[in-house]
């Protein structure tokens, strides 16, 4: 076993240790062996933190954009320089294989970059006016300091999606990762600082719901963007809207992929797979729920269970591992008692449900990768977001129904749809009612560039990444711009 690292916080520009109740990740494969611990941040620290940014922002937001996107891309330079540690470190923390772990540091570097060459691509509005010798112009300014509050299945990624838009758009941050993923936040944190951010434009507060709760009802935090539960996001949304701030809240999915006839069924089999098992299904896109039109569903369910009995679960560490553990005991208790009540439901367990026997698997948090086949009958695995590698699977007679019953949720974050049919595809895109909607892959995955986020319950406040960041990092302000007379 290694020495664990010693958690510090970021406050003031200045590293310090915590005093608070102890905070402790440890390995999911392996719970006995700690990652990180220390003390949590104190409400000193988050007052000294809060007050810190404030202080920063303003020569923050009159820095030049170009000169604080130089920031994020020295920043990312060094992500790209840590990768394989930082993403082994990942791995170790979170549980996701090592590819997935690598993986995400690098996206975290290329979403640094993306935000950092912003400054290239401002462009504005300007208005005519009805009035002679006027023009209406709309300048962005920074909303100030932002509360940034973060899961724990993209330790990495999703910190670099809320804060590299903060940042570019001249806010400072104060955030609060998961705690069950602080070394990673840690990590994230000292690039930036290393970049040469200013003092005090991010903190770091490795805490619990005293410090989220903290920030989110803090009078000088501005705005805040969180991802997470749906319980949570509400709850954030309306403190946010109660104290008169704007709040961006990504929450739950409970994703569908469509199979129809017509579909080319290997790409599908493989497609779903990815969806519903990579990172061990930990992410609000990934895919929890299948909906096969009869004439394919057994065919594809063969070749399902196939292939899910066939993934290799273990060490995430492992060479040739394709999913390592769920994150935390309290996680693998939630998925298993899911499992178990949808077998109670009625439900029939094709693949998976069943707990490991060997020594690494039966003491780590880890699940069998499991399909379930729902009747009719109402099912809680259907409705609830369950969060691990489980897929509900229900049949459909055509198409309609098949669409029907992907928008039977109250989420709607993203879906996949299987067809070679592009009339079928064109009716999906107009009736699925989801905020990301993929044909012919996976239900997961986001690109920086583009809008993320979801419709009905699943996401609350402007989307994320791309254009749409700069909805909720910046404010308007309308300028009649009138000239007078020319002097003469
Ligand atoms: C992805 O699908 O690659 O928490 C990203 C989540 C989402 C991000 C998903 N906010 O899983």
């Amino acid at each position: 076993m290694h020495t664990p690292v010693r958690l510090r916080h970021l406050v003031a520009g200045q590293w310090i240790s915590g005093e608070g109740d102890g905070v402790r990740s440890v390995d999911p494969a392996r719970p006995r062996s700690v990652v990180a611990e220390g003390g949590a941040a104190s409400t000193d620290h988050l007052d000294a933190a809060v007050a810190a940014a404030g202080d920063a922002v303003r020569a923050w937001a009159a820095t030049p954009m170009a000169e604080r996107g130089g920031v994020l891309l020295a920043a990312a330079a060094i992500l790209d320089d840590n990768a394989g540690q930082w993403g082994r470190d990942l791995s170790v923390e979170e549980g996701k294989t090592l590819a997935e772990g690598v993986g995400e540091v690098r996206r975290a570097a290329q979403i640094l970059r993306y935000y950092g060459n912003e400054g290239d691509r401002q462009a504005g509005e300007i208005y005519a006016s009805p009035r002679a010798g006027e023009q209406i112009l709309v300048t962005r300014k920074p909303v100030g300091v932002v509360g940034v509050i973060t899961p724990f299945n993209f330790p990495i990624a999703i910190p670099a999606w809320k804060i590299a838009p903060a940042l570019i758009y001249g806010n400072a941050v104060v955030w609060k990762p998961a705690s069950t993923v602080p070394l990673l936040a840690m990590h994230l944190a000292s690039a930036l600082d290393a970049a040469g951010l200013p003092a005090g434009v991010l903190n770091l507060l490795i805490g619990g719901s005293v410090i989220g709760d903290g920030i989110v009802n803090h009078p000088d935090v501005d705005a805040v963007t969180f991802t997470g539960s749906t319980d949570i996001g509400r709850r954030i949304a309306s403190t946010a809207a109660a104290r008169g701030v704007p709040a961006q809240a990504e929450m739950g999915g409970k994703n569908a992929a469509v199979v129809l006839d017509d579909a080319d069924l290997d790409l599908a089999v493989e497609q779903v797979m990815l969806g519903a098992f990579r990172s061990t299904g930990q992410k609000c896109t990934a895919t929890s729920r299948l909906i096969l039109t009869e004439n394919i569903a057994d065919r594809f369910l063969d070749a399902l269970v196939d292939r899910a009995g066939a993934l290799v679960v273990g060490d995430p560490v492992g060479e040739s591992t394709q999913m390592g553990p769920v994150v935390s005991e309290s996680a693998h208790k939630t998925i298993t008692t899911g499992i178990e009540s949808a077998r109670t439901q009625g439900a029939t367990v094709l693949a998976g449900g069943q707990p490991y026997a060997d020594e690494l698997r039966a003491h780590g948090y880890f699940i069998a990768p499991t399909v379930i086949e729902l009747g009719d009958q109402p099912a809680d695995l259907w409705t609830d977001e369950l969060f691990g590698p489980v897929l509900a699977v229900r049949r459909a007679a055509d198409a309609e129904e098949a669409f029907a019953l992907a928008n039977d949720s109250e989420f709607g974050l993203s879906a996949a749809v299987f067809t070679q049919d592009l009339t079928r595809a064109l009716q999906a895109v107009e009736h699925v009612d989801v905020g990301v909607l993929h044909v012919k892959s996976e239900s997961a995955g986001a690109d920086p560039h583009v809008p993320f986020g979801g419709a009905k319950k699943s996401g609350l406040g402007p989307k994320e990444q791309g254009s749409a960041a700069r909805e909720f990092f910046t404010h308007t302000t309308t300028v009649y711009l009138r000239g007078g007379a020319p002097r003469s």
